[in-house]
């Protein structure tokens, strides 16, 4: 069944819901008294947070995030020395380091830095830049703090450069920039957070590649509440999440070749997502298997399963398959259901929607906590619609959906399970260059 209606590929207008001036004046004001000089630009790259459709972006199946209030400010200034230098209060310590060096060792957000400057190399260079990084982004998992600050970057640097980015160009190199930081994530992010509209949400297709603004009912309210878990994109969560990145595809491999898909290309779940027979080959597939033993009987390029941007990928290693590939297929079909289900103003549906794929990141992808288990239940105790955990998951933040005379309810139920944070969003308006 194919799962992407038409899309309109419908531009968000720059600047489209402006913040106020003085969040933009008081970081002016700040990097002129550190630096001693105006910036020449200063970017808002908001928060996001994933009403449905996780771990589907990198099998190009289609997600609904929307864009939050809560955002990051990026401040710039051309240098002419050559040199980065970066301060911020929300990540420490600060980082100093020549362009031409590139990579700065130091604290896990240098390389988020260094990678959005290593993917400006072709923009002015020589060129050093001041940097001032502020903001109301909690970067402990979950709100995507980490690509809010790659295209808050990407959108600064270039900008001061004098070289400003068009926004489709933003997000191809946010993207690219963020797997050197290891994690082999699909691109939801860093679209979100540059096309987002205040009041929808935003349907991303990825093959073919579309998005379109979703209209949420004004009966509808969202809050996040952190599970009291961070989940770095480090170490253990950054394997698990290349584990199910590998899984995916070697599902779509398998499949693949059942169906006689051409597999001289690395093949998505997303590309076989149409097939008839989709579930009865998905229930075929073995609980787990590796990527070498798959290759082989295939008789596909292994680098087409095991290759990722910045790390190695052990091809003998056998990784969950049947179950990544039944949920990624059944989220897949909950996005559309959930978009359809707020264009009818089915708030109830629409909540149902949001414990099934809870549910399925549970107990199929395994990327829930029991701390994250926690906090979704109370939230549903206290009369949220549904809930769920939202983004990477193994820690991080999870959503509810409620009307607007629960907000309160449902916010002291989840900071009375984990001692919070908590807190309501809104669908906000994406990236702001000013
Ligand atoms: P988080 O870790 O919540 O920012 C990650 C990926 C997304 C997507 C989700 C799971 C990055 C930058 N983003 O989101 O692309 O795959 O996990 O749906 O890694």
């Amino acid at each position: 069944m194919p799962l992407a209606a038409p899309i309109d590929n419908r531009q968000s207008p720059i600047d489209n819901h402006l913040m106020p001036q003085s969040a933009f004046d008081s970081i002016r004001e700040r990097f002129a008294v550190l630096y001693g000089t105006p910036p020449s630009v200063v970017a808002r790259a908001p928060g996001r947070v994933n009403l449905i459709g996780e771990h589907t972006d990198y099998s190009e199946l289609p997600v609904l995030p929307i864009a939050i209030e809560r955002a990051l400010y990026v401040a710039a200034a051309p240098a002419t020395d050559g040199q980065i230098e970066a301060r911020s209060a929300a990540f420490e310590p600060p980082a100093q380091f020549a362009r031409s060096e590139g990579h700065p060792s130091g604290a896990p957000w240098h390389r988020y830095l260094a990678g959005a400057v290593a993917e400006l190399a072709d923009l002015a260079p020589g060129q050093g830049a001041k940097l001032l990084i502020e903001g109301d982004l909690p970067a402990s998992g979950g709100l995507s703090s980490s690509s809010a600050l790659s295209v808050g970057l990407l959108a600064a640097l270039s900008a001061a450069w004098g070289a400003p980015l068009d926004r489709e160009g933003l997000v191809r190199r946010a993207i690219v920039a963020e797997r050197y930081v290891g994690v082999e994530s699909g691109g939801m992010d860093q679209a979100v957070i540059t096309f987002a509209e205040p009041g929808h949400a935003l349907r991303i297709d990825f093959r073919p590649p579309g998005r379109r603004q979703v209209s949420l009912p004004e009966v509808l309210s969202f809050v996040v509440a952190s599970s009291g878990e961070e989940a770095p994109k480090g170490g253990a969560a950054r394997d698990a999440y290349n584990e199910r990145v590998v899984g995916a595809r070697i599902a779509a491999v398998m499949i693949a070749d059942e169906v006689g898909v051409d597999l001289d290309q690395p093949v998505t779940l997303g590309q076989v997502s149409g097939v008839d027979v989709v579930d009865i080959l998905v229930d075929g597939l073995p609980e787990k298997i590796s990527a070498r033993e798959v290759a082989h009987g295939a008789q596909v390029d292994i680098a087409h399963i095991v290759q990722l941007t910045a790390e190695t990928w052990d091809a003998q290693v056998k990784v969950p398959v049947k179950r990544v590939a039944r949920h990624v297929l059944a989220e897949a079909l909950r996005v559309q259901e959930a978009e359809e289900a707020l264009r009818d103003g089915d708030l109830r549906g629409f909540g149902k929607l949001l414990d099934a794929s809870h549910n399925s990141l549970r107990e199929d992808f395994r990327c829930s906590t029991p701390a994250l288990d926690k906090v979704c239940a109370a939230m549903r105790k206290a009369g949220a619609l549904g809930s769920r955990l939202t983004g990477a998951g193994f820690g991080g933040f999870a959503l509810a959906a409620c009307t607007p005379e629960n907000v309160q309810n449902v916010i002291d139920a989840a900071i009375a399970t984990t001692g919070g944070p908590g807190f309501e969003v809104h669908a906000s308006g994406g990236l702001e260059i000013r």
